[in-house]
């Protein structure tokens, strides 16, 4: 495939050092103009500092880039017509050399096959509320059915069916590992309220989990790390559930659908919080660009003991 490694990324590659693969789209259509800059350079910052090297994942001109230089990433963060573009639609993109920013499913995915083991986001996809009506379930989930890399992120986004999403992994046959909690993370909370079955406490473990599924099979599913924002940093759950309600019906209202529904809801909470869901959200994705470096770092220090 025409994959186009940055200098760096095919570097640490070739010299078995440890590189954490970080998504575009929370870029582009999850985070407001000009914050979501800064955050892209400083994520790739955090993942540096924590002992790995950085690649932010996008198409350009309808070629897959694995690593974004400063002016990549500056027009990933600021072209408003840069599409969002999900495992299925990297075909057509790179056929009409169309730009886009790549969701969780097109990174992993790509992710996966530039030889990339660990991947940094913030809240995957999952089944959206009233998909009774709708069948809005995100490509994220199928496709990490069947893709080996292992994702750090905060859970699911709370506008989503979390319950649902949960039962979604299991029958996909997706392991979720709380990172140092019992219950799923709630993406802007640190936790959903919902039971998880596993449970570790350190980068060393998770390698570990890893290794495993690579004993039992070479090819298969994902593994998801979910680490909860720290308390302190989360949202307040009662602005959190307010907000969240209005924003529903919000979408609902203005009859927003498919691939809009994700950052029409996100814009949604960031705006009628003061901000403060923007904090939460950024607080969970700087955490996860550490943990998975760290994960990235040891999964390479052990690759052949
Ligand atoms: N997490 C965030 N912000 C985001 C997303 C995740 O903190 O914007 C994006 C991811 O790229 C995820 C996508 O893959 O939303 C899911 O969109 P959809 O529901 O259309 O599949
Ligand atoms: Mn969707």
């Amino acid at each position: 495939m025409n994959l186009l490694l940055a200098d760096e990324v095919r570097e640490a590659m070739a010299h078995g050092r440890p590189v954490v693969a970080l998504e575009s789209t929370l870029l582009a259509h999850g985070l407001p103009r000009p914050q979501n800059l800064s955050t892209g350079l400083e994520l790739e910052e955090e993942v540096r500092a924590s002992g790995a090297v950085p690649a932010t994942i996008a198409v350009l001109d309808g070629r897959p880039h694995i690593g974004l230089d400063k002016a990549e990433l500056e027009r990933v963060a600021g072209d408003p017509a840069l599409r969002k573009l999900g495992h299925r639609d990297l075909a057509p993109a790179m056929a009409t050399g169309v730009s886009g920013a790549t969701t969780v499913s097109a990174t992993a995915f790509l992710a996966s096959r530039a030889g990339i083991r660990v991947f940094a986001t913030g809240g995957l996809g999952g089944v959206h509320r009233g998909w009774t009506q709708v069948q809005d379930e995100s490509a994220d989930l199928r496709l990490l059915a069947r893709t080996r890399i292992t994702v750090v992120c905060a859970g699911v986004k709370s506008i989503l069916d979390v319950p649902a999403t949960l039962q979604r992994l299991e029958t996909l046959g997706v392991p979720v590992l709380g990172y140092g909690t019992q219950t799923f993370p709630g993406f802007y909370l640190s936790s959903s309220g919902e039971p998880l079955d596993w449970t570790v406490h350190d980068p060393r473990s998770v390698a570990e989990a890893m290794r495993a599924q690579d004993g039992l099979s070479d090819t298969g599913e994902a593994l998801i790390v979910a680490q909860p924002v720290p308390e302190d940093e989360q949202l307040d759950p009662e602005l959190h559930e307010r907000v969240l309600a209005e924003a529903l019906d919000a979408c609902e209202r203005d009859g927003v659908t498919g691939q809009a529904v994700t950052p029409y809801l996100l814009d949604h909470l960031v705006r009628h919080t003061d901000g403060k869901a923007l904090a939460a959200n950024l607080a969970a994705v700087r955490g996860n660009a550490r943990l998975a470096a760290r994960i990235a770092a040891v999964w390479t220090a052990t690759a052949h003991t």
